[in-house]
């Protein structure tokens, strides 16, 4: 195996024996093999796009296979082994369409014609067509970011096709950047503006994400989140996934059953339509990596709706664990879809009854809800501030947090930002200072949450009003630093959704990805001042300089 797509790749350059994330070798190449099938897929429905076919299934199967490939969401061998076989099926299909409405199904390439049926072959294969398959390490490197970009966008397509809100220009995005990265005639630069481009689409399926859970559920609102239990039997339901988290309130009710989030879910306390049940009572626990203990102590069975899983230590944790979408882990049960769409939660509804309450592990509350209507909605207080200097600068720390200890860097940034600075975050990264208490300016708190990773979206509009509104001809000119976390490949897709934007100086941390080359950092580095993160003392010097 060689994996280096997330922030924790072994040395800072890859994992080559297991990954630190405790992915198997045969799963990550399992992986590459799936990821270079839908290639295969995607050199046909392109073809099939032009001919105006519908290419529906297709589609949702690239979206849904991508997803399952992005760090910590799926470790189960057997789920993979049955989507190359899907996947395989799947490209004859469409390849069969093609040419029955006179398309051109003519492509030489190994990823539009290998074939095998049975997992032997497929672990062979898998061996010899992953990343190090392309030599050249800075083609490589902009394959990789290309392909990590777009396993982030299929991850936020997905939660908004599950919302029944999709978009062609997107699949159709997908297809030619998986095409693109088997072209060895397409030169660095063109790779270089394909980088950009899927920034493009990064924007605008955080977009469609964003109206698809505000048509759904409301506008976020600013609430108060209870961190602490009541005594009744209970279900933590963790990742990002609104329609399931919808599922289980619904199917939970009336039960004696009550409903917590955990980490990245932690928003869907903000969104109005989820407030109507009393048996939702808060949050529990912190970020992904504290999982270990924190659902020790839950007591109750665990619903991932999408990452970040934790290799459960024990077979009667596992036990207490259960998958649905993209997300999977081999032990645990998984519920998927029946033909309908519809999903059954009883089997984890019947154990939480026979499972004793949550123990406590923290009380009290946090606030979050500042999506960009609410604080657009304080917009004539926040200029106000800014104008009369009582806020003297914006601090976008949103993205992902992580085991590493390097990461305590973010909670003493936090800690030490002057007292007229305010932080607006997203994503789990927000675990790392939600629970300190860094006061108000003027009653808007210092750490404004937008929300789920995805809910960068918001930062960005924010952004965008406020250079409207001080007239400004440049974000840039605004007095926002951007200090973001990254951890796995959807932290990817908003960092080009934020160059895009035509953002400039982010600094990202607590290490920059080990998929760039030195050539690729310093087309990033040249282009857009991206840099790194230092030590606090010298960080807050440089950005407040
Ligand atoms: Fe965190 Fe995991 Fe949301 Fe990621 S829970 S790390 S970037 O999946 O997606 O922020
Ligand atoms: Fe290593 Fe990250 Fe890949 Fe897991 S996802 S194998 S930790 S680089």
């Amino acid at each position: 195996m060689f994996c280096f797509q997330c922030q924790e790749a072994a040395k800072g350059t890859g994992c080559t024996v297991k990954g630190v994330c405790g992915k198997t070798s045969d799963v990550a190449n399992l992986q590459d093999l799936l990821v270079y099938t839908l290639k295969g897929i995607s050199l046909y429905n392109l073809e099939a796009r032009k001919l105006g076919l519908d290419t529906t299934d297709t589609d949702r199967f690239i979206m849904e296979s991508l997803f399952t490939t992005i760090t910590n969401a799926n470790f189960d061998r057997s789920a993979f082994i049955a989507r190359v076989k899907n996947a395989l099926e799947l490209r004859n299909e469409v390849k069969e369409s093609v040419k029955k409405s006179g398309g051109n199904v003519n492509f030489d390439h190994d990823a539009a014609n290998w074939f095998a049926d049975s997992e032997e072959a497929f672990d062979e294969k898998a061996k010899v067509v992953g990343v190090l398959s392309t030599e050249n390490e800075d083609v490589r490197s902009l394959r990789e970011l290309i392909i990590y970009g777009i396993k982030g966008m299929a991850a936020y397509a997905e939660h908004a096709s599950n919302l029944k809100y999709e978009s062609k220009d997107i699949f159709a995005f997908i297809d030619k950047a998986l095409v693109s990265t088997l072209d060895d005639s397409l030169s660095a630069d063109e790779l270089v503006a394909l980088t950009l481009e899927t920034g493009k689409y990064g924007v605008d399926v955080m977009a469609l994400l964003d109206k698809a859970n505000t048509e759904t559920y409301g506008n976020p609102e600013i609430t108060k989140v209870n961190i602490g239990v009541r005594n009744n039997p209970a279900i933590l339901i963790s990742g990002h996934d609104l329609r399931d988290m919808e599922r289980l309130l619904e199917q939970t009710e009336g039960t004696g059953v009550d409903v917590y989030t955990h980490s990245e879910m932690l928003p869907a306390n903000y969104y109005p339509a989820f407030k109507k049940y009393s048996h939702f009572v808060g949050n529990y626990g912190n970020a992904w990596w504290k999982q270990d203990k924190e659902f020790e102590t839950f007591n109750g069975p665990i619903l991932f709706t999408t990452n970040c899983i934790v290799p459960p230590r024990n077979e009667a944790l596992r036990n207490r664990i259960f998958t649905t979408g993209a997300s999977g882990y081999p032990g645990c049960t998984h519920i998927s879809a029946d033909e309908n769409g519809n999903k059954d939660f009883s089997p984890v509804i019947e154990m939480a009854k026979k499972c004793p309450a949550p123990t406590e592990i923290e009380k009290g509350e946090i606030v979050g809800g500042f999506a960009h209507n609410t604080v657009l909605s304080l917009a004539d207080t926040v200029v106000e501030a800014v104008k009369s200097g009582a806020i003297k600068r914006f601090f976008v720390m949103a993205g992902c947090d992580g085991r590493m200890k390097s990461r305590d860097y973010y909670t003493e940034f936090a800690q030490q930002l002057p007292k007229d600075t305010v932080i607006l975050t997203a994503g789990c990264a927000k675990y790392k200072y939600n629970k300190l208490d860094l006061g108000d300016i003027g009653g808007i708190p210092r750490v404004l949450d937008a929300g789920q990773c995805n809910d960068s979206y918001s930062l960005a509009v924010i952004a965008l009003k406020l250079k409207e509104v001080f007239e400004l001809n440049d974000i840039n000119e605004l007095p926002i630093s951007y200090n973001i976390a990254w951890y796995e490949q959807k932290a990817v897709i908003v960092l080009l959704a934020l160059l895009h934007l035509g953002v400039k100086n982010i600094h990202l941390g607590p290490t920059l990805p080990a998929f760039l080359s030195p050539n690729v950092a310093n087309v990033l580095v040249n282009t857009f001042g991206i840099g790194g993160i230092t030590n606090v003392e010298d960080d807050l010097k440089m950005f407040l300089a």
